[in-house]
């Protein structure tokens, strides 16, 4: 079938340089800006043709690209789903004109399972587990009482759910731990600001802690915590995602308690993904980013050696 045949077209011309349609997310925090660059990098450390579209969070748009990429017949799709569900006629799009997709980032859910070739990206459930772990052994009686705020990202993305869903399963071993609000902030500075405010406008003070599914919405919440007096880190307790340089820089600051990383350096896995793909290698289905947890005793020592 077509796609056979755009392998033997490489085959034939094996140095000819591969195009990779490449549909990120958006721009919306420091996350996805590292993540841009290391994939950018990448394709051109692997002289890789990359094909960028920015889908501005939109799915309308990122689908309307990946349409673009099936008419210039590009070699490889990449795409970094803004949300998890409704790609199913435009991945069977790509299946019908041969060409290969492949998830980066965050998954897909679909009718059919065959409609990508690998999804490279971290392990949200277990990142939700290790936010919720942190907290625990903060606490000196598992029967504590705890009131937890959790600033959600994208509405439908595989990591707000997941990491809301593994935070969740750790949680329930504490009777007393309760998530008493939870409001989307769309993984934006702006968007963790206005939830606290939010929560403020209609309610007085009553949260221990801050559970914020990325770096830029906590720092958002914390800006708001002492617009109103309140010493983030310290008055109330920040946990959050990914591991940006200013989320380190807010751990010594002692703004930020715990930041559970998640890598977006997944360029070079991405690469070599399209290239072992195009050379005719099986992928394996799931290739997941390997993560650490860090806290205000630890930054220090690693502030120096990040990368984002
Ligand atoms: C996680 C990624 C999330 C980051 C956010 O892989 O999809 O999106 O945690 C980013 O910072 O906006």
């Amino acid at each position: 079938d077509e796609y056979v045949e755009s392998l033997n077209r490489v085959y034939e011309e094996p140095d000819r340089i591969i195009d990779v349609g490449y549909a990120q997310v958006g721009t919306e925090s420091a996350w996805r800006l590292a993540n841009t660059q290391s994939i950018k990098t990448a394709a051109k450390d692997f002289g890789i043709n990359l094909i960028y579209e920015d889908g501005n969070q939109s799915q309308e748009r990122q689908i309307e690209a990946l349409r673009r990429f099936i008419e210039m017949e590009v070699d490889v799709i990449v795409l970094s789903p803004v949300v998890d569900s409704g790609w199913d006629e435009v991945l069977e799009e790509a299946q019908d004109a041969g060409i290969p997709v492949l998830l980066s980032d965050r998954k897909v859910s679909t009718q059919k399972d065959d409609m990508y070739m690998t999804f490279i990206g971290a392990d949200f459930l277990e990142e939700g587990r290790r936010a919720m772990r942190w907290l625990a052994g903060t606490m000196e009686d598992p029967l504590e009482h705890v009131r937890i705020m959790e600033i959600e990202g994208t509405v439908g993305a595989s990591p707000s759910e997941e990491r809301s869903q593994g935070f969740q399963e750790v949680m329930q071993e504490y009777p007393n731990c309760q998530i008493v609000y939870s409001a989307c902030g769309d993984f934006t500075y702006e968007g963790g600001k206005q939830v606290v405010e939010d929560y403020m406008a209609s309610h007085k003070w009553d949260i221990d802690v801050i559970f914020s599914q990325n770096d830029d919405m906590a720092l958002g919440a914390a800006e708001a915590l002492e617009a109103h007096g309140l010493k983030p880190g310290v008055d109330v307790k920040l946990i959050s995602v990914d591991g940006a340089r200013s989320a380190f820089q807010a751990l010594i600051d002692k703004r930020l308690n715990c930041v559970v990383e998640c890598s977006p350096l997944l360029g070079p896995q991405l690469m070599k993904a399209v290239k072992d793909l195009m050379a005719g290698k099986e992928l394996p289905l799931r290739i997941i980013t390997d993560e650490k947890v860090y806290t205000q005793e630890n930054a220090q020592q690693y502030i120096r050696s990040r990368k984002y």
